[in-house]
């Protein structure tokens, strides 16, 4: 299984591709990442050093993989952290050159833009962007909470909203839509939701929250979902892999008080995760 993964790249730490790449590596998918960013450390320190790509330096990379004659088996295009529009284009571009050497690739795009608390982290013109032109294009997307909110344009607080806001993203394109770090009237406070909607049900899972405050970890959920789908589960099933892994990552990480997430240290939980969580429906 192959999966081109195009999104930001850091040199210390794990966010982006320095988060996605190696469980996808670790479930056994040959990984073609491309990188959207070069920084030093991912943005949630406030200061980084590194340069933002250009779409045509995507282009380039793609292409160049087209030259090896490889596109046709290519089984999904994963993308996140876009760092310009420019790039966004060029990402969408990729997606229709595997489209049209792979008619069945899936792409998912995780519409990386910000989060509760901290709010949009990612250049003008990127929300947008994420919105009317990469979305519309994806057939699995995975917003948290707050993107949910700026996809749709609206408050998400009962199961009622989410559902009218995740009807309102089918209509756009995606079959399956992943919503991580939710939190909705219902969810406990010691407790986070993640929810799928595909093959016309919403299920979710619960898990304890966690005293972990790091990044990175919506882009190794992402990648996990994707390939667990890509593998032939169905959306709920992908779902209790991925969040039952991403559970595993981030209780490691919290017990070691780690700043970064422990990608590498926690690795067994991406293939054996230590709690297994099981999707109820949202009703
Ligand atoms: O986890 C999302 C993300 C991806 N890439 C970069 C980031 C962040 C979040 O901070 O800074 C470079």
């Amino acid at each position: 299984m192959n999966v081109l993964s195009i999104q930001s790249h850091v040199a210390y730490g794990h966010a982006g591709n320095a988060s996605a790449i190696f469980p996808m590596q670790r479930l056994g998918v040959e990984v073609w990442p491309i990188h959207t960013v070069q920084f030093s450390n991912h943005t949630g320190y406030g200061a980084w050093r590194g340069q933002v790509f250009a779409g045509d330096t995507i282009r380039e990379l793609v292409a160049g993989i087209a030259d090896r004659g490889v596109l046709p088996s290519c089984d999904g295009v994963l993308s996140g952290y876009m760092g310009d529009v420019g790039i966004g284009e060029a990402i969408v571009e990729a997606v229709e050159q595997v489209k049209a050497a792979n008619p069945r690739a899936l792409y998912c795009c995780d519409p990386v833009l910000g989060d509760v608390g901290r709010g949009f982290f990612v250049r003008p013109g990127i929300p947008e962007f994420m919105r009317d032109r990469a979305i519309t294009r994806a057939d699995v997307i995975t917003p948290n909470h707050f993107e949910l909110e700026f996809l749709t344009g609206t408050e998400i607080r009962t199961r009622d909203e989410l559902r009218r806001a995740m009807d309102a993203l089918h209509k756009k394109g995606p079959k399956t839509i992943l919503v991580t770090s939710l939190h909705i009237d219902g969810t406990p406070d010691d407790a986070i939701d993640i929810a799928v909607s595909g093959e016309g049900r919403i299920s979710r899972i619960r898990t304890p929250l966690l005293p972990a405050k790091v990044n990175g970890a919506g882009d190794a959920i992402a990648a996990l979902f994707f390939v667990h789908l890509l593998k032939g589960s169905g959306p709920v099933a992908a779902l209790e892999k991925a969040g039952s892994s991403i559970y595993g990552l981030l209780r490691r990480t919290a017990e070691a008080n780690s700043p970064e997430i422990l990608t590498i240290a926690a690795q067994d939980e991406f293939v054996t995760p230590t709690t297994q969580f099981e999707a109820m429906s949202l009703d």
